[in-house]
């Protein structure tokens, strides 16, 4: 099996050093929310408006190594830098709630001004969330929220119904409006994935000539998708298209169909712009990926954090809607597309 995602191949040291690298007053952690070290809060500019106070505040992504958590935390970096705040960013090392909780718990008991976190579970991180807000943290969803939004201070991500559905139609497209199509999924309970397939759902039932075989999970793990596409494959051999909903699902249908000598024939339409994602794309493994727009959900996450903290004011917009870019070979290099590939260190 080949090597598949900046996931697997990820070390904390890397991490460590892409925090580094980029100067920010933010440190990188890996494992479940063990010793915290603080970055530096670096100096700004003359002219650039600053927080009112030294603010500390925490991101805690879905899973670490994912560069769409990456390229988050860059943007949050940035911003933080920019605005003089101190932020931690931490994560779990699988996309799991019984992983982040403790990493959730550890930062709560810091005392941070303000939490962002990615919940990687709609459902199991509500509780962990609420006792953050019990003890007065403030909380901002980014990415992924929860099914009780009452409790957050705001939610910041992209619409995915809405992006599962242009990747329904950019399927269609490709495969000539018939065929059998199948998504790979991440697993159920998660908001933006959930979305995602519902929206593509919901786009393809517009043609009558698709059929549609479903939705298997990989939990994330780029190696199943691969054996789940290769299985749909063998008994399906006439596959026309496959949607990956997230990086992992994505690059292991590109395995499963490279391994099964598919490249090209079986269409597939991608979430997400990691560089195994855009490499498979260039090389005609993949037809199209949906570039979500992580850079400006930090920025704008840790922006709205430091406004609320300085003026206790809450903010108008509870949810805030982040865009994606439709990524083909056609465009790939057009700069104002480029930008918004993901980065696997700032
Ligand atoms: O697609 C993103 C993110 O939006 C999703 O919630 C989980 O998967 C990614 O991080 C990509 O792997």
């Amino acid at each position: 099996m080949e090597r598949q995602s900046g996931r697997r191949a990820f070390s904390r040291r890397e991490f460590l050093g892409v925090a580094a690298a980029g100067g920010f007053g933010a440190m990188l952690l890996g494992g479940c929310g063990g010793g915290s070290s603080s970055g530096a809060t670096s100096s700004t500019g003359s002219g650039q408006s600053k927080a009112k106070k030294n603010y500390r505040i925490v991101l805690i992504v879905g899973v670490l190594g994912d560069e769409f958590y990456t390229t988050m935390g860059c943007g949050a970096s940035a911003e933080a830098n920019k605005l003089g705040v101190d932020l931690k960013i931490q994560g779990p090392k699988d996309f799991d709630p019984s992983e982040q909780t403790p990493i959730l718990n550890a930062a709560i008991q810091s005392s941070p001004d303000a939490i962002l976190i990615a919940p990687t579970d709609k459902t199991a991180m509500i509780a962990p969330i609420q006792s953050a807000v019990n003890q007065g943290i403030p909380v901002i969803a980014v990415d992924t929220t929860i099914n009780k939004t009452d409790i957050l201070l705001a939610h910041i991500g992209s619409d995915n119904f809405k992006g599962g559905q242009v990747a329904g139609d950019a399927l269609a497209k490709a495969v000539n409006k018939k065929g059998k199509v199948f998504v790979v999924n991440v697993k159920p309970g998660i908001s933006t994935t959930d979305a995602r397939q519902k929206g593509f759902e919901a786009a393809i039932k517009k043609y009558p000539n698709i059929q549609y075989l479903g939705a298997q999970y990989d939990n994330d793990d780029p190696t199943k998708a691969a054996s789940i596409t290769s299985a749909v494959l063998q008994k399906n051999p006439d596959l026309a298209g496959i949607f990956g909903t997230n990086i992992y699902a994505g690059e292991g249908a590109a395995t499963g169909v490279r391994q099964a000598g598919k490249k090209g024939q079986v269409k597939v339409i991608e979430f997400d712009a990691s560089p195994t994602e855009v490499k498979d794309l260039k090389k005609g493994s993949v037809d199209g990926l949906i570039a979500q727009h992580p850079g400006d959900i930090g920025r704008l996450g840790v922006k709205m954090a430091v406004e609320y903290l300085d003026t206790k004011k809450k903010p108008q917009k509870k949810n805030v809607t982040t865009g994606f870019t439709v990524v083909t070979r056609g465009n790939m290099n057009d700069p104002n597309v480029s930008k918004y590939l993901y980065k696997a260190q700032c």
